[in-house]
């Protein structure tokens, strides 16, 4: 078959954020802006020839076409083998899985996560490489080059092939392999947790639990594992079907878009004892008790400082991983485990090194992503049935188990602010304002809190020496408190303000205060020194987490 060559104007706007590249789908409709991407992510890699590509994605609108394009480039390109979930669906960490599992070359993740879908949402394109994780900066870099001086594109001139049931196709020299989604995803978990005591759990009249898919594309998943296998009454997932724009919602599991679960758990007279819920892609997640909201951060701590109750964790930890503006809850627990704990930029992509190296086994973000070593993609099923089988285990609520958990280990109290869509030039503002007046900071007092010191966070990967600087502006306080300020990388509009407060109490009797008053000293300070609502012309956040 003669493959078509196709020239092509390269854009100079191809440049991945945090995960993945990310526009709108008015953006990604661009002439061949898709295809020059893809194009230039086959350039820069090497070994394609008769290699495994791995492609999917979370089943949002204009998911079905980019499918169809990147099968008929891979089969240009000298791929031998796409394995391809049904319907194009594959949640983030369920493709991690499959790159693992089937030793493919990397995979093709078709996604903008949390991020609203639809003809007027965001559209995204993640490449994960043979560890099954995000690219690392090192590669999307190259892609960056490369996509810049792009010039034509190769593609096969075969006809679409139908996605929506299993099956296998040789087309163009390349077999293509449509598989169940959940499949081997499923096997995994029952591989990691103790699935007799979960189900035991789902299935007795005294717990009741919600899973909100939020119409993304834990669905599947969910309807499968929860109800299907472990026997979940049927009715425990809500919004299960995958819709091309989320309902019209933003499918980001937390306290301001899961708005309906929210009201579900916090029901004055509820009967709901467990709620999660999970984003557009599958890799983050919220867990909720009766009344009662678990901080991501904390999650991470609790897991890790319980990780022998699941069976793939029963002989312990190697080490922790958090973000670094994740709340440093999981140092304690690191501490007192006498385990190493690592602080890295923001994004799933730096853990990579140390799960590869076998220096951590757990890793988390404040971002309400949370995963192990069994994958490289934070994972959020996994997260939930984690919290299940600790509350199979322990026969206590999650109200009682965070609280047994601040008790031992003090209360990191945490909050995220988010200013969305502000003016660019003054977000870099913003930010040079901080930026000039870090050399001052320390010795500083602020109220009650003085500054230790204060800087703009740089890290050296301990396994490659690479070097990642402007990772965000930190003030520490001696007293352990926080604030951080970071832009956000996943936005498509503007830019995104995202500052992190934290502020730790040891004293279990002052465990009981609104997170937000806890921190309200620290909120004042931040908006002081960056000059908030000057720059942003807002008063208060739009989102708070
Ligand atoms: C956000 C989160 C970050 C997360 C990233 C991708 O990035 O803060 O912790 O890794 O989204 O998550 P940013 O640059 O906007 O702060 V997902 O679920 O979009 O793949
Ligand atoms: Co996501």
């Amino acid at each position: 078959m003669t493959i078509q060559t196709i020239k092509t104007t390269a854009y100079n706007d191809q440049k991945p954020g945090t995960s993945g590249l990310r526009k709108s789908v008015k953006h990604f409709k661009k002439p061949d802006y898709l295809q020059t991407f893809v194009q230039a992510i086959f350039n820069t890699l090497e070994g394609i020839e008769g290699s495994t590509l791995v492609l999917g994605g979370d089943g949002r609108y204009f998911n079905r076409e980019a499918i169809q394009i990147i099968l008929r480039m891979a089969a240009a390109a000298g791929f031998g083998k796409v394995l391809l979930g049904q319907g194009g669906i594959l949640s983030t960490p369920a493709a991690s899985n499959l790159i693992r599992k089937y030793a493919a070359l990397g995979g093709i993740i078709l996604s903008a996560s949390h991020n609203a879908g639809g003809p007027e949402g965001d559209f995204g394109i993640k490449f994960n490489g043979r560890n099954g994780g995000p690219a690392a900066e090192s590669l999307t870099e190259a892609i960056f080059a490369t996509s810049q001086t792009i010039e034509e594109y190769r593609i096969a001139p075969i006809q679409p092939i139908p996605l929506d049931k299993t099956g296998h196709y040789e087309l163009a020299g390349m077999s293509i392999e449509v598989i169940d989604p959940v499949d081997d995803y499923l096997e995994l978990m029952e591989s990691l947790f103790d699935f007799d005591k979960i189900s035991a759990l789902l299935q007795s009249d005294n717990f009741k639990m919600r899973f909100d898919a939020m119409h993304a594309v834990t669905g599947p998943y969910a309807h499968r594992i929860l109800e299907e296998r472990l026997g979940a009454p049927t009715g425990t997932v809500l919004h299960g079907a995958p819709l091309a724009n989320f309902g019209g919602g933003h499918p980001d599991p937390n306290q301001a878009h899961a708005k309906e679960l929210m009201s579900l758990l916090y029901a004055r007279n509820g009967n709901i004892d467990f709620g999660a819920a999970s984003d557009g892609d599958g890799d983050r997640n919220m867990i909720l008790g009766k009344h009662f909201f678990v901080t991501p951060s904390d999650s991470l701590a609790i897991l890790a400082a319980n990780a022998t109750v699941a069976p793939a964790y029963r002989n312990g930890i190697a080490g922790i991983a958090r973000s670094m503006p994740t709340s440093q809850a999981p140092d304690r627990v690191a501490a007192k485990l006498g385990l190493p704990c690592f602080e890295t930029p923001t994004g799933w992509k730096f853990f990579g090194n140390l799960l590869d190296a076998g220096r951590i086994t757990l890793c988390g973000e404040e971002s309400f992503g949370t995963g192990s070593d069994h994958v490289r993609e934070k994972d959020g099923l996994w997260a939930v049935l984690f919290w299940l089988n600790l509350l199979a285990e322990k026969q206590d609520s999650v109200e009682n188990i965070v609280r047994k958990h601040w008790a031992e280990y003090g209360r990191n109290y945490y909050s995220r602010h988010d200013y969305e869509e502000i003016d660019l030039k003054a977000a870099n503002e913003l930010f040079s304002t901080l930026q000039d007046q870090l050399p001052e900071l320390a010795g500083k007092t602020f109220g009650k809190r003085t500054v230790s010191s204060a800087d703009n966070f740089a890290y050296t990967d301990p396994v490659d020496g690479s070097v990642s600087k402007n990772q965000g502006i930190r003030i520490l306080f001696a007293d352990g408190a926080r604030i951080i300020f970071r832009l956000s990388g996943t936005g498509t509009q503007g830019a995104t303000l995202r500052v992190y407060l934290e502020s730790y109490e040891a004293d279990s009797s002052k465990h009981d205060q609104d997170v937000q008053e806890a921190l309200a000293d620290l909120i004042e300070t931040a908006g002081q020194l960056a000059r908030i609502e000057e720059f942003t012309g807002r008063e208060t956040a739009d989102v708070i987490t």
